[in-house]
């Protein structure tokens, strides 16, 4: 975790602490000061006042934290309410407000105790709840339960970074390379596992038994511990058997069964340490990847494809995708302002558009039904829109103006056609009523699809990675719909939607349905998601043609005006 996340994650904390105890106002403070220390530079933590949406009061316990490593005031809030917030606000429905009710009537404060009052019938008597809302809860549980044991990548690769750089400062080590689910792009992960190359390789074993870590197991070649509640391995290999660890500990399992099947078939012996000739005993491969896959008669697979899913049978007839990077994304076709629920002003988003170097931005505000977040109302949304037009005389990037219109229950939109005919981009979502059985959510998407002013269907399932299943609903029918009307999926590439799936990416590469890798910014940090959606893209096996902002500011138009 960088400092930078640990802080945030306990103002995040500190916010929901609050919430439960029925605090007004505060929690919204922390959780924006939260967003904002997420966003800024490193050393903006150092005079924490200067961070934008921090205030005094909310610095000095930055101040705190790093100093001291804990906040007295929230140990206090723990203390007044021993919840385990994390696990407790996964299960879907349940909230900081929702923990705090049921911890003041019924003492619950993990997911056991959940769920046993819910199965006794007793969260059903406390006022503000239901049979039904008891139901909803014991039918969250599973899930929440699960998604506590994975780690969205979003939060894994940055980890990954950061252990990687840790490792390479310890003694004896060479080279460290990050491999198992991480390095493939999962979308979450179970460990973290990392390639040590080490020149001494019990004296780095040592080196790591020393450290301020929760030793697992100490080998020669594997090193294991826990650090802030997740597992990391250290694979210690030599120089000469690094890249066929490297292809082994990246994985999958299914792939690596797969290969080893043709190492057989090729008369050669695979395993982590190289590639043998199965008969001589004369090794062949083993220094890198490129090498071991040339000796089994396959093209290098990119660590993205390599889940068992026909990669072995495309690289061995010489037909593996030339992928999607992320280099080739364009331009951005979804995002908020302060305008609605954005940090940022338009300015400062096209700004930070601009910085990023992005040919084209479109601005797609929320519109009227989203009452929570402000929405805008069709004559505002035409304000926002002569905005937009006016900004982009003044820049190099190319301003779309645009929506995100609401999908409505009956799967009509929140925005005139007249008002949506004058835009851009419009990003058709489901945002509310989610509640709501496979055929319904169908019919909702498909009717969305269908409505001659939408572009492109944004984060079509709803969920929201560990914390929100999402609706059901029936992909392949939307597919066929976007296909027929030149619709664009969205693969939301905000790591906690990741949405469209990598799966799911697949068909539409497989249909010629244009895949839009959105990051849905909400401040200007956050275009840099653009890495975990291109990531999950290529998981499904797309090339530059089938995701559309890989496209020319010239070509979008003509594909928009299409
Ligand atoms: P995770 O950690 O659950 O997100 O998934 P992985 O894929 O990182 O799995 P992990 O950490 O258990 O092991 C890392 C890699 O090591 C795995 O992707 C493939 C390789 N590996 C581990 N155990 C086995 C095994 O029993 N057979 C084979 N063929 N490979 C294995
Ligand atoms: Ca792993
Ligand atoms: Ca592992
Ligand atoms: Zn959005």
């Amino acid at each position: 975790m960088t400092e930078r996340e640990a802080v945030a994650g306990m103002l995040d904390e500190f916010a929901d602490r609050l919430e439960a105890k029925g605090v007004e106002y505060k929690p919204r403070a922390y959780r924006n000061a939260a967003e904002s220390v997420r966003d800024t530079s490193r050393d903006a933590l150092e005079q924490p006042k200067g961070i934008p949406d921090v205030g005094d009061a909310i610095a000095s316990k930055i101040d705190e934290f790093r100093e001291t490593g804990r906040v007295e005031e929230l140990e206090e809030l723990r203390d007044e309410t021993p919840v385990e917030m994390e696990a407790l606000t996964r299960v879907e429905g349940v909230g900081p407000k929702t923990v705090g009710k049921l911890y003041d009537a019924l003492g619950v404060t993990d997911l056991d105790e959940l769920e046993e009052a819910g199965r006794d019938g007793r969260i059903r008597n406390v006022t503000g709840f239901g049979e039904k809302t008891e139901e909803n809860i014991l039918d969250g549980i599973p899930f929440a339960r699960e998604a506590g044991e994975r780690t969205p990548l979003g939060e894994s690769v940055p980890r990954a970074r950061e252990l990687v750089e840790t490792v390479e400062g310890v003694v004896g080590v060479e080279r460290a390379v990050a491999a198992g689910s991480v390095r493939r792009r999962k979308e979450t992960t179970g460990d973290i596992d990392i390639v040590v190359v080490s020149d001494d390789r019990e004296a780095t074993a040592d080196a790591f038994a020393d450290r301020d870590v929760e030793l697992v197991q100490k080998g020669d070649r594997k090193t294991s511990f826990r650090r802030d509640g997740e597992e990391v391995d250290l694979h210690l290999v030599e120089e000469d058997e690094f890249g066929a660890a490297l292809q082994y500990f990246t994985g999958s399992k299914k792939h690596n069964v797969k290969t080893r099947d043709v190492a057989v078939g090729e008369g050669l012996k695979l395993n982590e340490y190289g590639v043998w000739d199965a008969e001589t005993g004369e090794r062949v491969a083993g220094e890198t990847e490129e090498e071991v896959y040339d000796a089994l008669g396959m093209g290098y697979i990119p660590p993205e494809m390599r889940e068992d899913r026909g990669e072995v049978e495309v690289a061995r007839d010489g037909t593996l995708p030339d992928l999607v990077n992320v280099e080739d994304v364009r331009g951005e076709l979804h995002s908020h302002t302060s305008r609605t629920d954005g940090g940022a002003t338009l300015e400062r988003m096209v700004a930070g558009a601009e910085e990023k170097g992005l040919d084209y931005l479109a601005v797609t505000e929320h519109t009227e039904a989203l009452g929570v977040v402000g929405g805008l109302s069709d004559d505002e949304l035409l304000t926002l829109a002569d905005d937009v037009r006016a900004l982009g005389e003044d820049t190099d990037v190319r301003l779309f103006s645009g929506a995100e219109a609401n999908v409505l229950k009956d799967g009509s939109l929140d925005v005139s056609d007249g008002t949506l005919s004058q835009l851009d981009v419009v990003v058709a979502s489901v945002h509310t009523g989610m509640d709501m059985a496979k055929e319904e959510a169908t019919e909702r998407l498909v009717s969305a699809v269908r409505h001659d002013g939408v572009d492109i269907l944004g984060h079509p399932s709803g969920r929201l990675i560990n914390s929100r299943e999402g609706y059901g609903y029936d992909f392949d029918a939307v597919l066929d719909a976007a296909e027929d009307e030149g619709v664009a999926l969205e693969l939301n590439a905000n790591p906690r939607r990741l949405d469209i799936r990598d799966t799911q990416v697949r068909r539409c590469v497989e249909h010629g349905v244009p895949v839009a890798v959105n990051t849905d910014a909400h401040a200007p940090g956050e275009y840099g998601y653009v890495k975990y959606g291109v990531w999950t893209a290529r998981r499904g096996w797309a090339e530059v043609e089938d995701v559309l902002n890989t496209r020319t500011a010239d070509e979008l138009e003509d594909w928009l005006d299409g």
